[in-house]
Parts: C-alpha cells; sequence; structure tokens
C-alpha cells in the first residue's frame, strides 16, 4: 500500500473531467486501497481518484464514527429524491484548513459499481448524502469553493497559495 499525493486548490488537474472506468483488475485493486490508506492517513472521510491526480470515475468514502466501513463508488451517477436544500459545513482535503456552508439536495439514490463491477444501488441522506455529491463533483472538475462568492473563493487560493510558495 501507499500514501498518495493530494493535489490543492487551486491546481488546475482538479479542473479535468475524469473519464468512467472500464477495466475491474489488480491495478484498479491497488489503487482502491492506496486511495483509501490516503483517506484513513489525511484524517478524511472522502477521496475522489481526481484529488489524487487520476482521471477515473471512481471515489472512496467512510463516515462511520469508527472508521471501519470503507464504501468504494465507481462510475457513480445520482438522482436527487429529495430537492429539500440542506445545509451543511463542507471541508475538502484539496482545500485544506477551510470549511464552508453549502446547501446540496437533502437525499439522493445512487447508481454505482463496486469494486469487482457489479452494479448496486443505495439512497443517501444526511452527511453520506453530502459526501458522495462533494465526491462526484470532484469527477466533474467541481470543488465546494464553486459553491462560494467569488470574494470568499480568492480569498481562499490567497492563502492557499501563499501556503504552497512556502513549501514548494
Ligand atoms: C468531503 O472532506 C466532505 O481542511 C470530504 O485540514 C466534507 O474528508 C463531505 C479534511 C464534509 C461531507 C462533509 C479537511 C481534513 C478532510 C481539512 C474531507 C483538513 C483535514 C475533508
Ligand atoms: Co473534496
Amino acid at each position: 500500500m501507499a500514501i498518495l499525493q493530494i493535489l490543492e486548490f487551486p491546481d488546475s488537474r482538479l479542473r479535468k473531467i475524469a473519464a468512467p472506468v472500464t477495466v475491474f483488475d489488480a491495478r484498479l485493486h491497488d489503487l482502491i486501497d492506496n486511495m483509501l490508506e490516503t483517506m484513513y492517513e489525511a484524517q478524511g472521510i472522502g477521496l475522489a481518484a481526481t484529488q489524487v491526480n487520476v482521471h477515473k470515475r471512481l471515489l472512496v468514502l467512510d463516515v462511520s464514527e469508527e472508521k471501519n466501513s470503507p464504501q468504494v463508488f465507481i462510475n457513480p451517477e445520482f438522482q436527487v429524491i429529495d430537492r429539500e436544500p440542506k445545509e451543511y459545513d463542507e471541508g475538502c482535503l484539496s482545500v485544506p484548513g477551510f470549511y464552508e456552508a453549502v446547501s446540496r439536495p437533502k437525499a439522493i439514490k445512487v447508481d454505482s459499481l463496486d469494486r469487482d463491477g457489479a452494479p448496486f444501488q443505495i439512497e443517501a441522506e444526511g452527511i453520506l448524502a453530502v459526501c458522495i455529491q462533494h465526491e462526484i463533483d470532484h469527477l466533474d472538475g467541481k470543488l465546494f469553493v464553486d459553491y462560494l462568492s467569488t470574494l470568499k473563493r480568492q480569498r481562499i487560493r490567497q492563502k492557499l497559495e501563499k501556503e504552497h510558495k512556502k513549501t514548494a
């Protein structure tokens, strides 16, 4: 297993659109395991392949208290089942140190493939629904800061760019 490097806003590679996964082999399983290890090590609850510079449609998450319930979604798609907007304080491993309120539909139905390519469907609400929508956004080159005001987004970008200059 290995810890992967996580791209940080405003890296332009976070804007790429990911392509569907077509091959379910040992290499994919290695990537999934490495993404889970990277997410746990960074104390995240969700990680999309885009964030580790792999532009394929897969994401991992674990929203459990005990951090013992890894979930993998490949080529996920969702439908809204309750459009009632629900606000949640979101963060992102690619936007370290920043949390802001974002509104998203309250409940969704997700169609996905598992790590072996078998289809499954779940309904999600609460933090799981937030996390899945946030991670699918990554696969489409979208970040939670895109939902904020231009002023807030530019402030976050400036602060992170300063950090990157220090540590580059
Ligand atoms: C997305 O976010 C999410 O700033 C996953 O310093 C967020 O795992 C879904 C993290 C909120 C639902 C609700 C962020 C770790 C982790 C940071 C994360 C940080 C360290 C964010
Ligand atoms: Co994120």
